[in-house]
């Protein structure tokens, strides 16, 4: 592989996660909003942890687009986005008290769905019955992501537009409180709850949310043809799509590459440039199947290391990720269903020092040989990962800058993973800082 100018800076560009979230997608999108004056998150809510060291200060970002970290940086929420109004004014008062200004770059779409408190109550309560019953556990962030996206597709949810109207507003959220307490209060067995308090704090928080309410599709139709390049921020993973991920083991919304369109209003014709964020190895948080899933807890094996080295941690609910070898068989179906330009492969480093690095080339699934990630989740639990093994290398890859001085035996590596998954590998980042990155393309 060869130096050079990546092909991901300087167009509209979308930036997904291949894997099941945290593959460190916040720190590549803030590394590339170097090159655009626009950054928009179109599916999700907060709850995704989007982390960026920027001159080893950590900030953690969940809603609000990895953009606003950069100066003079239009930040647009699109359509696609689930906004809890209370998290919302949270995050943006936290950025302020550091000093950043975000009010008059923030931009949130009419359009976007609200997450109210009864969605939050359903979430858990949801959870609970789930775990009690024996049924487990989705092993959701308990944001009220699910419930406030099933009133989207029900058309019932009220929206973000709804809070400027408040007799509208009012009429619809009795409308669908009565429904969820029904809910709550029945099958759910929770507490319900009051309609004032909620809607008057909607009332207040819209007053302050007003003037960032936007036609989000127009404002990037308009920004696109004043020749700015847009950086589409995808939040989760491929593997925990809606459509394409281990159902019923996933988030509520699209997080592939198609969303970026939907769930922002842009047309899919001005996204010229699919950047797909791989962790080398693998994590997950929440429940589900995953082949290549090793114990986290003994210390001494590799599963250790990649959780305490990884420092592998949920940054919104502090959960222990579970952690694995890379599962490239698994990833080219992420390539696959995002249409991936290019890959950046993160956390590169955390391999340093291991022996031997293992990456899964396919399973055995019921007696067969499989060399793609199979559709059913069961026959995803089914399956037994079948494994490459590569020498692992000495010295330190953290920080690196350049392709020629990682070790040989970690340009082998990628580049094998390269040639298996089939898209070529354009960036690699050694370390959580904007300045640890190599650059290929
Ligand atoms: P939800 O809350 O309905 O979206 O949960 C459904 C599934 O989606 C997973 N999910 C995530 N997986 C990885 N990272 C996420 N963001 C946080 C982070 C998570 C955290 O960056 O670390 O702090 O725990 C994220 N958000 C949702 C979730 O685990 C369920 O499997
Ligand atoms: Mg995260």
């Amino acid at each position: 592989m060869q130096q050079g100018n990546t092909s991901a800076r300087g167009r509209n560009v979308v930036v997904v996660g291949t894997q099941w979230g945290d593959e460190g997608k916040g720190k590549v999108v803030d590394w590339l909003t170097d090159h655009a004056q626009g950054v928009v998150r179109f599916q999700g809510g907060h709850n995704a942890g989007h982390t960026l060291v920027i001159k080893g200060v950590k900030t953690a970002l969940q809603l609000i687009p990895s953009g606003i970290m950069r100066d003079g940086v239009a930040c647009y929420i699109g359509n696609g986005v689930v906004v809890d109004p209370t998290h919302l004014l949270s995050e943006i008062e936290r950025l302020e008290k550091a000093g950043l200004e975000v009010r008059s770059r923030l931009y949130i779409s009419e359009s976007c769905p609200l997450i109210l408190p009864f969605h939050v109550a359903v979430d858990k309560a949801r959870e609970a019955l789930r775990e009690n019953s024996g049924a487990g556990k989705i092993g959701t962030t308990c944001k009220g992501i699910g419930p406030s996206y099933e009133d989207k597709v029900a058309r019932r949810a009220l929206r973000v537009q709804d809070l400027k109207h408040p007799e509208r507003f009012a009429a619809k959220l009795r409308d669908l409180l009565d429904m969820h307490n029904f809910m709550l209060q029945g099958h759910l067995k929770a507490d319900a709850l009051e309609f004032q308090p909620i809607f008057d704090q909607a009332m207040a928080m819209g007053e302050q949310l007003r003037p960032m309410m936007a036609d989000v599709g127009y404002a990037l139709h308009k920004a696109h043809l004043a020749g700015q390049n847009l950086l589409f921020e995808g939040a989760q993973g491929t593997l925990l799509d809606i459509d394409h991920g281990t159902y019923p083991y996933v988030t509520s919304s699209n997080c592939v590459a198609g969303n970026a369109a939907a769930g922002s209003g842009l047309g899919p014709q001005m996204l010229q440039y699919i950047l797909g964020i791989t962790k080398a190895y693998t994590t997950r948080v929440g429940s589900g199947p995953f082949p290549t899933e090793l114990d986290i807890n003994a210390e001494g094996t590799v599963g250790h290391h990649l959780s305490t080295v990884g420092q592998e941690r949920g940054t919104v609910t502090g959960r222990a990720r579970r952690c694995g070898w890379l599962d490239a068989a698994a990833l080219k179906r992420a390539i696959i269903i995002n249409g991936i330009s290019g890959l950046c492969i993160t956390k590169l480093d955390v391999l340093d020092g291991l022996k031997e690095i293992k990456v899964c080339t396919g399973y055995r699934l019921h007696g067969e040989d499989v060399d793609i990630l199979p559709l059913d989740a069961d026959d995803i639990a089914a399956c037994e990962p079948v494994y490459e093994t590569f020498p692992g290398w000495e010295g330190s890859t953290f920080g690196l800058t350049r392709w020629d001085d990682l070790p040989l035996n970690a340009r082998r590596y990628l580049e094998r993973v390269q040639a298996f998954i089939g898209a070529p590998i354009d960036m690699v980042s050694t370390g959580p800082d904007r300045d640890h990155t190599i650059l290929l393309r």
